[in-house]
């Protein structure tokens, strides 16, 4: 790693902490006139390094820049990394790409027309959070397939517990809560080809509200950002953790490990739920009331197991899976 990503991780793990450049030299065995080149070099590129005579240094909170060269120098295995300042959204640009010899990621400072499901949108305002998109052609077959989007939020959890020190939950099957407002949503895309039943490409976007922003109105309520984390952090070690864990858990496939670990981060799970959307029925904001049903399990292809709990269908136990449905925990 080179003398300016090892200061700037120094800095990450040091906080609001001034170090100095003499500490800094030391720790990493190098001339102080190295240590000023580098901080130089930095500054150029955009990082807001603060210095204090007689004091040290110390990296500015704002200067949480987006870096293809700290993510591609921190994952073990190779990927493309696409760093972009303003996109529409980071799964349309993935789309695009067709050299997958390596997965390649997409990390944008802002999104204009963030994705979210059933084409509903994802609020990505500059700077505040994590938007990026995972693209790969699959080498597994289809069972692996239909875990991915439960697979990428335990990457989400797991990346949350290592990086922040905070355990967040999951809300069946792509939201990651805290406090029970929604900090992370995921989306999960295929491209397939038909003829040959084979997935070509998957493309992963997930969107975490890292810092703080004022929410539009409209989702004011239900969302949230990392507040209080246990450990300073930046977006980048956030991209780095979960792309790292998504592909160790991907590569090294234990299904039932998956499940059990995605289902002890559950929020719903034993709890009282609505379900609305295909066969049941609209959003409360379109009016909808919603199914109630009890979450029982979740399946070994990452369906979940509900009980209903009203209707005709009263005690009859179903499995649904991710596709048309939205789940809304039941606040009694
Ligand atoms: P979703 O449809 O489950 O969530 C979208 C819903 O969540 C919205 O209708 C709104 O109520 C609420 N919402 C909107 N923005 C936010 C936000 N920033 N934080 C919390 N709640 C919000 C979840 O869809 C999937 C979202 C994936 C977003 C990523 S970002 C990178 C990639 N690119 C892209 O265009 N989408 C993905």
């Amino acid at each position: 790693m080179s003398t300016k990503l090892k200061i700037l991780e120094i800095f990450n793990q040091r906080g609001s902490e001034y170090i100095s450049g003499q500490e800094l030299a030391e720790i990493l065995g190098v001339s102080r006139n190295s240590v000023w080149k580098a901080i130089k070099k930095l500054q150029e590129q955009g990082f807001q390094i603060e210095s204090k005579t007689s004091v040290g240094y110390r990296l500015s909170q704002i200067s949480d820049l987006l870096s293809c060269e700290y993510i591609e120098e921190n994952l073990p295995f190779p990927c493309k990394i696409h760093v972009l300042d303003k996109v529409d959204s980071t799964i349309t640009y993935a789309k695009k790409l067709d050299d997958l010899s390596y997965p390649n990621i997409v990390l944008a400072n802002e999104q204009t027309k963030g994705r979210g499901r059933l084409g509903r949108s994802f609020y990505s305002p500059p700077s505040s959070g994590l938007y990026m998109s995972i693209a790969f052609k699959p080498d597994f077959e289809l069972s692996k397939s239909m875990l991915v989007t439960t697979i990428s939020a335990l990457a989400v959890c797991q990346a949350f517990e290592e990086v922040v020190g905070i355990g967040p939950k999951i809300k069946w099957v792509n939201d990651i809560y805290i406090n029970n407002k929604k900090v992370c949503g995921i989306l999960t895309e295929a491209e397939s080809n038909f003829e040959i039943g084979s997935i070509d490409k998957i493309i992963i976007g997930i969107g975490v509200n890292c810092f703080s922003q004022n929410f539009p109105e409209e989702i004011k309520s239900k969302a949230t950002f990392i507040e209080n984390p246990k450990k300073e952090f930046t977006r980048n070690q956030m991209a780095v953790a979960i792309v790292k864990n998504f592909f160790s858990l991907i590569s090294d496939f234990d299904n039932k490990k998956i499940l059990r670990e995605y289902k002890s981060r559950s929020m719903i799970l034993g709890e009282q739920i609505l379900i609305y959307g295909a066969s049941y029925g609209a959003l409360p904001e379109n009016g909808g009331r919603g199914i109630k049903a009890r979450a029982i399990d979740i399946d070994e292809n990452g369906g979940l197991v509900v009980e209903y709990m009203e209707g005709r269908r009263t005690r009859e136990m179903e499995t649904i899976t991710s596709g048309e449905v939205t789940i809304r925990k039941e606040i009694s």
